[in-house]
């Protein structure tokens, strides 16, 4: 029988390879992000062969919307084997006590509250069932704070211990729980982080080999290919020169 995935996140970057790499994997997918073209142009991309694509366009920090597009899912896509909650973002690289308001709580609604809502809202079935695979995205940026990281190293620690949270509540059941920590990712983040300076965003993959998103993808799909008894509980994933969130050796 075919599994379903649904990916948080999934009209750029990680996400978007996730739903490239689980779609190839034979899953079937549910795409969701704000950006409804992206969605619509993954979704013909996806949509070969065997695979259905269902796109549900919704912001993860309004949950209300979440709740709809959840509770009103098509029978047939309403069992769902594998959450990855990788909608996320950082905003800014000021020190904390020069921050923005504004980003901090667009952080922080995202990476946790965001997170908190797709767990809640899916992982009950999956706990009923007794089977089912969260697969939740941190970052190397919630092991330690680095310079200007302060509140969205803060969102990446919080995912840290949600996910170990959520692993302890499910311990009794076949749901299993991980934590996949990048580095240096090549994707749209920095653009996103310094609000649409693409220079100051390119210069952060200069003079050194960055992940790509399928890097990324491959160890969620690892995990959730693993045999039924062994649960990869984190991964944390670096490009080889960089020697931790704050150490990158550059050409
Ligand atoms: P991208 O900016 O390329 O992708 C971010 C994705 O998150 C987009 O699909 C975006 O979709 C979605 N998203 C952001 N805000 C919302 C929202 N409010 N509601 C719904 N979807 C949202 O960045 P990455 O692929 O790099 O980031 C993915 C995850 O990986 C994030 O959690 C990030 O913190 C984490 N990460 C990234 C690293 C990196 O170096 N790139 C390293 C470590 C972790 P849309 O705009 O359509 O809503
Ligand atoms: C993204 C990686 O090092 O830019 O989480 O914070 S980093």
């Amino acid at each position: 029988m075919r599994k379903t995935a649904l990916i948080t996140g999934a009209t750029s970057g990680i996400g978007e390879a996730c739903a490239r790499k689980f779609a190839q994997g034979g899953y079937d997918v549910i795409i969701t992000g704000r950006n409804k073209q992206r969605l619509a142009a993954l979704k013909i991309e996806l949509e070969t062969g065997e695979t259905k694509v269902l796109a549900l366009a919704f912001d993860v920090r309004n949950r209300a919307a979440a709740t709809k597009a959840i509770k009103s899912l098509p029978a047939e896509w309403a069992k769902i084997d594998v959450l990855i909650n990788n909608a996320g973002l950082a905003l800014g690289l000021e020190p904390e006590y020069e921050g923005d308001f504004e980003d901090w709580d667009t952080m922080i609604d995202t990476n946790i509250k965001g997170l908190l809502t797709m767990t809640r809202l899916i992982v009950p079935k999956m706990v009923e069932r007794n089977s089912g695979h969260i697969i939740n995205i941190g970052s190397v940026a919630g092991d330690a704070a680095y310079a200007g990281g302060n509140v969205y190293c803060a969102t990446k620690a919080a995912v840290k211990t949600i996910t170990d949270g959520l692993r302890i509540d499910v311990a009794h059941t076949a749901v299993r729980v991980t934590n996949v920590k990048p580095g240096l990712v090549e994707t749209h983040f920095s653009n996103v982080r310094f609000h649409g300076d693409d220079k100051r965003a390119n210069s952060v993959y200069h003079g050194i080999k960055p992940l790509t998103g399928t890097d990324i993808a491959d160890v969620a799909y690892y995990a959730a290919s693993a045999p039924a008894h062994v649960q990869i509980a984190e991964v944390l994933v670096l490009a080889t020169h960089q020697g931790s969130g704050s150490v990158i050796h550059r050409d």
